[in-house]
Parts: C-alpha cells; structure tokens; sequence
C-alpha cells in the first residue's frame, strides 16, 4: 500500500494528471484493454472514409470556383443559409437540447431542430449525442471519441477516419441514453436517418436554387450542398480541435477547452469551450449573452412563442466561485474586477 500512496497524490493533484493516468494505467480498466495496450489509432484507419472526405474537400473547392465564375449570387446566399440552418440543428438541437438537456422544447420546434439536423449530416442525434456525453465524461482520455491528446488533426477530422478506442464503445455503452431515446422525435429521425439526410441535406437544397431563381442542379449540388457541408463540418470540427488548444481558460485552468472567439464566431457561439466544459448545463455555452451567440439569441426570441422554455444556466455566483478555485489566474482577477 505504500507504493500506491504517492501516487493517490499526484492524481489528486490536477485534473491533467488524472487524465495521463487515466490513458496510462490501462491495467486497472478491463482485460479486454488489456490486450491493446499499444493501440494506435494509425493502425485501425478507414480509407474509405479518408477518401470520402478528400473527395468532399475537392469537390467543395470546385464548388467555390463555380460560386465565383459561374452561379448566381443567390445560389451562394442560400448556400450561407443552409450552413446556419443546419449549424442550428447542431447547436441548439443535438448539442444544448439533447446531449446536454440544458432547455426544453416543444414538440413543433424539436421536429424543426431534427430536420435541420438531417440538414447537417453529422449523423443521427442519437450517435451525436452518445458521442458527446461520453466526450464531456471521459474528456481526453481513451473513453472520449474526440481526445484532443491526439492532436490537431486527430480530434478535428482524424477521429472520423479510423475505428474508434474500444474504450469508447465499452464506457460509452454504459452511459444512460434512455432520455433521448423516449423522444419520439430521436427515435424516428434514427430510424429513418438515410432517406432523411437523402431529402433534407441532399434534395431539398440542390431543388430550391434551381425552382426559384432558375440556377443549374450542377451549381446547386456543389454549392449549397457540398462546398455548404465542408464548411459546416470544418466550423463544427473547429470546436473539438482549436477550441480544445487554443483560447483562455478563465474557468478552469486544468482542463484543455479553451475560450475561442473565431470558433465562436464560426460555429453560432459554441467556442466559449472552457466555460462550456465547466458548466456544460448551460442553455447559452457561455456567460456573455448574445456575445457572438446567435443560437442564444433565437433560443431566447423562440422562447417569447413558449417553444423553448425551463432554461438552465449557471449563475453569476457559481461563476465566480469557481474561478476563484481553478480559474487561470485563481483569485486575482476576481478580486480586480470586484473593485472595477
Ligand atoms: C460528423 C460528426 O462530422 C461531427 C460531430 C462533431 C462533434 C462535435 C462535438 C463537440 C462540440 C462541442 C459543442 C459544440 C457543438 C457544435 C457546434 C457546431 C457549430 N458510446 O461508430 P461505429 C458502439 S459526422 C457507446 O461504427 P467504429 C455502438 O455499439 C460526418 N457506444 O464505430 C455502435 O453500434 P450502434 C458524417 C458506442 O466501427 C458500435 O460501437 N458522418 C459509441 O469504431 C459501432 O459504432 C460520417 O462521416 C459511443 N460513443 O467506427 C460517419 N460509439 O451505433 C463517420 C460507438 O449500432 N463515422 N459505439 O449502437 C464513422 O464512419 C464511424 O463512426 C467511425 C468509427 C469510423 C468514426
Ligand atoms: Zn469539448
Ligand atoms: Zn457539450
């Protein structure tokens, strides 16, 4: 018992710490585990979905070539519009409603956020979801899909080139799901996930370019679809890569999501990551209000119709206290602005 004593401490010592041992000490997880103690995400690469989103980058490069020569303008608005509708489907659908529960809504807007999610094609809410809570439990260790301890690359696009750490099936199947499931509104957008994506983020954009304002289907297809998907995917990747490496951590020193204006700026106010992962029940993701966070914005003007409503959010005090315990600079710059 003697050897274990010191290492108790170290573990208690920071979050950082308990994360390397956690990714380290694979013998006290599961024999399973065991045998993969060297387990290398480069060993266990799809290539067929590195080609897929090779082929999706090239393709969304001719898709900006023809924005510029030879589409209409209109044709790229939309295209802009369908990035933020399918973006909300992501933020205020599977991320702050259904991963996080941190409002509820009404049966009319939760059937709107599924199709915008549809619009998005980052898998069925349900797979979004798991992925995320096990991403908030376990962050950056081999529990979390999405471990940014990987690097850049690994955590923006890599993590959805190659199977994933077995850890991530065995811990994540333990994770209750049953809220989300009991939606009807999860359960039928699971079950017919393909044809919806079909319709929602193939169809529907490449027809209303070319009904409306008589643009090709070509020029549709590669705008409004597939330049419109690399760029919402790139934004949404953002927030596990940058935000999760670059940016102040005001709320809590010793984890690694970090607060990042760009990516907020890009993905509809989600790159306020180090307030996010400190207080992941808040409807806002952030403390500043509407401070680039269009998504709080319509979450609150829906919620004036009574179609978002119970908003959970932390309060100034919890805020405050807890940056004095783990705040970047603990207790100085909370006593400053006391006195400002
Ligand atoms: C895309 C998603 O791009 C982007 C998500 C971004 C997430 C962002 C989150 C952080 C953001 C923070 C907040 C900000 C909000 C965002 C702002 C946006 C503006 N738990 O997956 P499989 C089990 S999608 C428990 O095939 P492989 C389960 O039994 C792009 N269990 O594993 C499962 O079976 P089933 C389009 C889990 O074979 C079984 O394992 N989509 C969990 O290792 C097999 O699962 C694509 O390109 C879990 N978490 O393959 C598809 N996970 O499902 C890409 C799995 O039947 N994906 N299990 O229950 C794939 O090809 C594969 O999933 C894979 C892994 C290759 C990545
Ligand atoms: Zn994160
Ligand atoms: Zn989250």
């Amino acid at each position: 018992t003697k050897m274990e004593e010191p290492k108790v401490e170290v573990v208690a010592e920071s979050h950082v710490t308990q994360r390397k041992a956690a990714n380290g000490d694979k013998s006290s997880t599961s024999d399973e585990v065991e045998g993969i103690k060297e387990w290398n995400p480069m060993d266990h690469i799809l290539w067929m979905n590195v080609f897929w989103f090779v082929l999706l980058h090239v393709g969304a490069l001719y898709g900006a070539y023809l924005s510029i020569f030879s589409a209409s303008w209109k044709t790229f608005a939309f295209a802009v519009f369908t990035y933020k509708l399918s973006l909300f489907g992501i933020t205020a659908g599977v991320h702050r409603l259904w991963s996080h529960r941190a409002y509820k809504a009404r049966f009319p807007l939760r059937v709107f956020l599924a199709f915008c999610n549809s619009v998005s094609y980052q898998n069925s809410i349900f797979e979004w979801a798991r992925d995320h809570r096990v991403h908030h439990k376990f962050t950056e260790t081999d529990a979390d899909p999405i471990n940014s301890t990987r690097g850049f690359f690994f955590s923006h696009v890599g993590w959805l080139c190659c199977k994933k750490h077995p850890d991530v099936k065995r811990i994540g199947g333990k994770l209750d799901m049953s809220d989300i499931l009991n939606d009807p509104v999860v359960y039928y957008q699971k079950k017919y996930y393909v044809p919806s994506v079909i319709v929602c983020f193939a169809l529907i954009p490449t027809f209303i370019p070319w009904y409306f304002w008589g643009e090709t289907l070509w020029n549709s297809y590669f705008i409004a679809v597939v330049l419109r998907y690399c760029f919402a995917l790139n934004a949404t990747w953002l927030v596990n890569s940058a935000a999760h490496m670059y940016g102040d951590r005001p709320y809590d020193r010793n984890i690694a999501p970090a607060e990042n204006i760009v990516v907020s700026a890009l993905a509809l106010g989600e790159g306020y990551h180090n307030f996010h992962h400190t207080f992941p029940f808040d409807y806002s993701t952030s403390e500043w209000g509407y401070r680039i966070n269009i998504t709080t914005m319509i979450l609150d003007f829906l919620s004036l119709f009574g179609l978002a409503y119970g908003f959970r959010q932390a309060t100034p005090e919890m805020i405050k206290a807890r940056m004095a315990r783990t705040g970047q600079n603990g207790h100085e710059v909370v006593e400053e602005h006391e006195y400002m």
